[in-house]
Parts: structure tokens; sequence; C-alpha cells
């Protein structure tokens, strides 16, 4: 799971991809400038802390999510330059650092401080990033008389939304369409998160909230400097911190709850001697793909997977013992649909 971060020039996109990375600002802050800066971090879940408490493993995994600090080309004078989209077209989702701090040692490259002006400019261009590479497309097939086929079709229907200002994300269009279209990697196809970089205790203003809700995405207000000025200090001395200005958690873990409720998505965990781990998947995935998820091996050679929901292990006195004699441990076969929580051992054969 990949997240792009980008954002004008000097919003704090450097800043939150510490703050969520665990990284040094100072040795970060100028490849951000003129090249992907490249991080992750670990999903917490207590779960697997639980797991490794019962089965002592030799390792425990936690899923992740990994971050790229998109540099911005400053002379483009845009936000997306050829690079950029380039760049977020890999992505799973995209974040975007919108700057309502005012810092005067910090200008704002475009003059003053909006927030809504930012998130409109960088939104129209990702728009016009698709609309472009849309209309190649429309002039290929054109020039090959195949206007009229499949392609074309699909091509001009998202044409015509786009230029209603609709992103593809948005567009009604069959699941099947939506499949044969991923390979292109259309911008506003993927998801888009918005991080509104704050001084400490400023929430979000009201016309951007209202905005967000129009265009049905999700903004989070993280005060990005401040809180990776916490980072040195003790979990406990953190936390009285962020109450102080009203925040209940973390920047990074309000994001990661994010980014799972935006995507959908949902952990299955696997367990042993040998490794316990969490591993994400998005909600609807039956056991195959969860087994394809583990290894291709898997997936190819299943043969059904043994669940058991990781709070009816816990009702069960956390012992598969005691799980197999309630008569708990499932059998389940490809079709199945995992479940938060689920733990999953799968049985294969190649
Ligand atoms: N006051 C304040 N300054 C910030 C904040 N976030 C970033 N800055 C400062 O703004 C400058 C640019 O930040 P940076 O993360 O490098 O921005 P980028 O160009 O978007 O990657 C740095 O000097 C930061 O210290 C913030 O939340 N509040
Ligand atoms: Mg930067």
């Amino acid at each position: 799971m990949k997240t792009g971060l980008i954002g004008l020039p000097s919003s704090g996109v450097t800043t939150i991809f510490c703050l969520f990375c665990n990284r040094n600002y100072t040795d970060l802050a100028f490849s951000g400038k003129t090249e992907v800066n490249l991080g992750e971090t670990r999903v917490p879940d207590s779960r697997v802390d639980r797991l490794a408490d019962i089965f002592k493993p030799r390792k425990s995994v936690y899923t992740t999510i990994e971050f790229a600090d998109v540099p911005v080309d400053v002379d483009s004078g845009g936000a997306l330059a050829a690079s950029t989209v380039n760049n977020i077209r890999n992505m799973d989702a995209v974040a975007i650092v919108i700057r309502s701090f005012n810092n005067p040692a910090i200008p704002h490259t475009r003059g003053s401080v909006d927030p809504l002006r930012d998130l409109h400019s960088i939104l129209e261009e990702a728009l016009l990033a698709d609309l472009i590479q849309v209309e190649k497309k429309l002039e290929k097939n054109s020039k090959e008389g195949r206007l009229k086929g499949r392609e074309g079709q699909i091509f001009t229907e998202i044409k015509a939304g786009l230029d209603a200002m609709i992103p593809i994300r948005d567009q009604e269009l069959s699941s099947d369409i939506r499949k044969e279209i991923s390979g292109f990697r259309f911008l506003t196809e993927k998801p888009f998160l918005v991080v509104i970089n704050t001084e400490p205790g400023e929430s979000i203003p009201n016309e951007l909230e209202e905005y967000l809700r129009s265009a049905k995405l999700s903004g989070l207000p993280i005060a990005g400097q401040f809180e990776l000025e916490l980072t040195a200090l003790t979990p406990e001395e953190q936390g009285e911190f962020l109450s102080e200005i009203g925040v209940s958690e973390g920047g990074r873990d309000r994001f990661i709850n994010l980014v799972y409720r935006n995507l959908d998505l949902i952990s299955f965990l696997t367990y042993g001697d040998d490794e316990c781990r969490a591993w994400s998947l998005p909600r609807g995935s039956d056991a195959v793909e969860a087994a394809g998820r583990i290894h291709s091996d898997l997936a190819r050679g299943f043969i059904r997977a043994e669940i058991v929901n990781f709070d009816e292990f816990i009702q069960c006195g956390a012992s598969i013992a005691a799980v197999k004699k309630a008569g708990k441990m499932r059998m389940e076969g490809k079709k199945y649909l995992i479940r938060d929580g689920d733990m999953v051992t799968i049985l294969f054969n190649i």
C-alpha cells in the first residue's frame, strides 16, 4: 500500500513525511526538493502484540504503509509537473498536503496562505493531467479509425465526465470498465486524502470543511511541525502536549485510520511459533486473495483456509486447542469473504 504525498512548495510535505515515517527533517528537506524520499510506517495492531505474547514467535510483523515525499517542480508554476504526475501514477492513494499554517519566515509561493485555493488548484491540475491522457488516447483511437470501438467509447465517456470536472473515481462506471482502465493509472481514479497542515489547536476553516464535504474528500488537520518536534519526547509527554491542543491521537495514527476507512481496508492475521503477522486487504476479498497476499503459491495451490476470528479466539481463552474443542475452528473454501481480525491458516498443495 503506497501513498504519495504532494503539495505546493513550503506546504510542509517533507515535514508530514518525516512525521509519518519517523525520519529526521534535516536529513531529508534538501533531497525532498529534487528527488523522491521513500519511507514507511508500521500500522499499529494490538492483536499482533497479543498473538506474540501467546505464541512467542521468532518475529512479529506488522503491516506497513509506504510513503513517497514527491517533490514538486517549482519552476513549472503549478503543482503537478510531468515528473510529479509520473511519480504519483504508481501510488495506491494520494495525500495532498495543503498549508494552513502562517509562518512569516517561510513565505508562501503564492503570496498568501489560502488552503482552499491551493487544494482547488492541485485537484484541478490532477483532473487536467487525466484529461490530457484521455485526449491522447482518443486521438490515437481516432487516427486508427477505432473511435467506435470499446476503448474509444470508454474514453469518450470518461472525457465527458472530466470535462464536467468529475474525477474518474466519482464517475458512474461499471466495475468491468474500472478494471479495464486500471492499467492506465489515472490520477483521479485513486483515493485522494487531504492533510491540512495547521498551527497547533487550529481547526479546519468552515469554507474548506464545506468544500471537502461537497467534493467527497476527507480532510485531516495535523499540526505538522509541532507534532514533529514532539517526537523527541516520551510517548507520555507527547500525549500530554497533544491533549493540550485538543487532539486525542498523533497525526500519524489518525492518518493511518483515515487510510483504512477511506480505502476500506481490513487486516487479517497469521500466527505460529515462527511468525505472528498482520496483513492488510481490501474489504470484500476472499480466502484465495488473502492467500495470494501471503504468497502466490498459496493462492495457486489453495485447498482450504482454517479460520477463527481473533475475538472468538480470545473468548476461548486464547487457546487454539480450546477453539477446536468448541468447534469454532472453521474450514472455509475459496469464496469465503475474509473479515477483519480473522486468524487464517492456508492449507495448500503445489
Ligand atoms: N509554523 C510552521 N511551519 C512549518 C509547518 N510545517 C512546515 N513548516 C516549515 O515550513 C518550511 C517548509 O517545510 P517543508 O516540510 O520542507 O515543506 P515542503 O516544501 O512542502 O516539503 C520548513 O521550514 C518547515 O519548518 C507548520 O506546521 N508550522
Ligand atoms: Mg519537501
